[in-house]
């Protein structure tokens, strides 16, 4: 068996927020968001460490059903994934606590398969943490992590050592990119496998407004103080003045574009200054940042966008209310782009 040191690798791709920002990398994102009208900030902004605190408590909230659907098909179907795709290298994207991954690892053990597992996050302190409490777990595991965004990770992977890969793209964080995000998206998932390799994508579905409204709009205060800890991030790592008790969390389903939007109003016409991007920002009172659109999404829509980038869906499952789906697709494995010349 190898050794604890061997067996955990954690590698950054991203500069730690505990040294100077690299403008280059991740400050010019917020400029522009905060510049631009109407204002947004980037989604990541919200998983610093406090920030993937306050989502795992998220999870946890009667109203917030995502995590716990979700959970409920894994348990169901995880050993069929197993079986599909048999021994391979687990990637997962945006793992966060790797809480729904331990249903996946349980049946890749059960399966007798040796476990590696390519945990990927912004939040390098919830990516650590959660890593030496899974190696504890699983004797014969082998974790490792990359500090990344999806995007430079994608670009990032080595060939699998293991005879498949799986990427997992659960927790439905696909709904935080807009149709053309999602679009190339898709395209550097079907760069990032080899022909026969697998992709698990975890979806949010449509459902009635005032289901997916209180889910983002906690009786707790849970989901506000989430959005707000945005600021925050931004004020430790850009060296900002937002003082977070004169914005308010405001969040709503916009029905035509089957999107949850989440916003943080200004409460009186202020001026932020962030200094290590040499920015301030005035708002107006009543002006509102954008900070995330969480799509919901139509099983055959989704299943023919998958299908149009070479990612075949082998097999969907669901709840019995049909709120959530995941999706086994699998990169088209053999050449299906001849054409006929005329
Ligand atoms: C992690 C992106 C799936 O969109 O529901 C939770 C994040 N935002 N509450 C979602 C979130 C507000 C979440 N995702």
């Amino acid at each position: 068996m190898l050794s604890d040191k061997n067996r955990l690798q954690i590698e950054h791709l991203l500069s730690p927020s505990t040294v100077l920002p690299d403008r280059k990398t991740d400050g010019s994102d917020v400029a522009l968001g905060l510049t631009q009208i109407p204002k947004s900030i980037p989604v990541r902004y919200f998983y610093d460490d406090r920030g993937s605190e306050l989502f795992e408590q998220i999870c946890d909230l009667p109203e917030y059903y995502l995590t716990r659907t979700e959970t409920e098909i894994l348990q169901e179907c995880a050993s069929a994934i197993a079986l599909v795709t048999g021994e391979c290298e687990l990637v997962e994207l945006g793992s966060g606590s790797s809480t729904k991954t331990r249903i996946l690892l349980d049946a890749y053990n059960q399966s007798g398969y040796p476990l590696r597992y390519l945990p990927i996050d912004v939040s390098a302190g919830i990516l650590e943490s959660s890593a030496r409490q899974l190696l504890a777990d699983y004797p014969s595991l082998q974790v490792h992590a990359l500090v990344s965004t999806y995007e430079l990770a994608l670009q990032k992977l080595f060939p699998s050592e293991s005879p498949s890969r799986m990427i997992c793209f659960i927790g439905s964080t696909l709904g935080n990119l807009t149709p053309q995000e999602c679009d190339r998206f898709f395209s550097q998932i079907t760069d990032a496998l080899d022909p026969g390799e697998y992709f698990l994508l975890g979806i949010d579905l449509q459902k009635p407004k005032h289901l997916l409204e209180a889910a983002y709009n906690d009786s707790q205060g849970v989901t506000a103080a989430f959005n707000l800890n945005t600021l925050d991030h931004l004020n430790q790592r850009f060296e900002g003045n937002f003082d977070t008790s004169q914005f308010e969390h405001w969040a709503f389903y916009n029905e035509t574009q089957h999107q949850i939007e989440m916003h943080l109003r200004s409460l009186r016409s202020q001026t932020v200054q962030l200094r290590a991007l040499d920015l301030t920002v005035k708002f107006e009172s009543g002006e509102t940042i954008l900070t995330e659109i969480s799509r919901k999404f139509d099983l055959n829509t989704i299943k023919q966008e998958l299908q149009e980038k070479s990612l075949v869906p082998l097999q969907v499952w669901t709840d019995p209310k049909q709120w959530f789906g995941l999706l086994l697709c699998q990169l088209q494995p053999f050449e299906s782009t001849r054409s006929v010349q005329i």
